[in-house]
């Protein structure tokens, strides 16, 4: 698990990336389908999206990256005390979307590679170090939750 002092650095930069979660969460959601195409393919209301213009034109895009990092930040702030929460997220990316731990891996990185990006000098080493680990909990509790799903 994480020292207190690891999840109060998850938590603290969280703090910083919450005032603008729109912003944030287009960035993740477009590296991803840029860098990882399949994953834009998962998304009926996406796949139509041609071009890095259309994407960052759609507020349906946007929109969806404001929920998916909503729902991100909730998890964290439980700081590994998450069952309540990860158990429906688990349920539908398993049992309806069908998204695979791979592509949960990709957007993890690409969560901590927008975050160094934007806010450099709050995410240091240590920092960045600490909101891997948070992230790897996440997954690995996804996954053990998706096994119980026959997933
Ligand atoms: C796909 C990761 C993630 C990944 C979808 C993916 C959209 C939170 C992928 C719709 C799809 C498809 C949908 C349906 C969806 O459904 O539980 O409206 N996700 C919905 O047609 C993640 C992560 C989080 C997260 C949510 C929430 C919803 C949702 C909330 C709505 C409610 C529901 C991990 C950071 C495949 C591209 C917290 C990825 F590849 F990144 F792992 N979702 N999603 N998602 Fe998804």
């Amino acid at each position: 698990g994480l020292s207190d002092q690891e999840w109060q650095k998850v938590v603290d930069i969280w703090g910083k990336v919450e005032p603008d979660l729109p912003a944030h969460g287009q960035e993740v959601i477009i590296r991803m389908f840029q860098k990882h195409p399949e994953t834009q393919e998962r998304f009926d209301k996406f796949k139509n999206l041609k071009t890095v213009d259309d994407m960052k034109s759609s507020e349906e895009l946007k929109k969806h990256g404001t929920t998916v990092l909503t729902a991100l930040g909730k998890i964290l702030k439980q700081k590994g005390n998450h069952e309540a929460e990860l158990a429906p997220l688990a349920q539908t990316h398993a049992n309806t979307h069908k998204i695979p731990v791979k592509y949960l891996e990709f957007i993890c990185e690409i969560i901590v590679g927008v975050i160094a990006e934007k806010h450099s000098a709050d995410f240091g080493a240590d920092s960045q170090a600490a909101m891997r680990k948070a992230l790897e909990l996440f997954r690995n509790d996804m996954a053990s939750k998706y096994k119980e799903h026959g997933f």
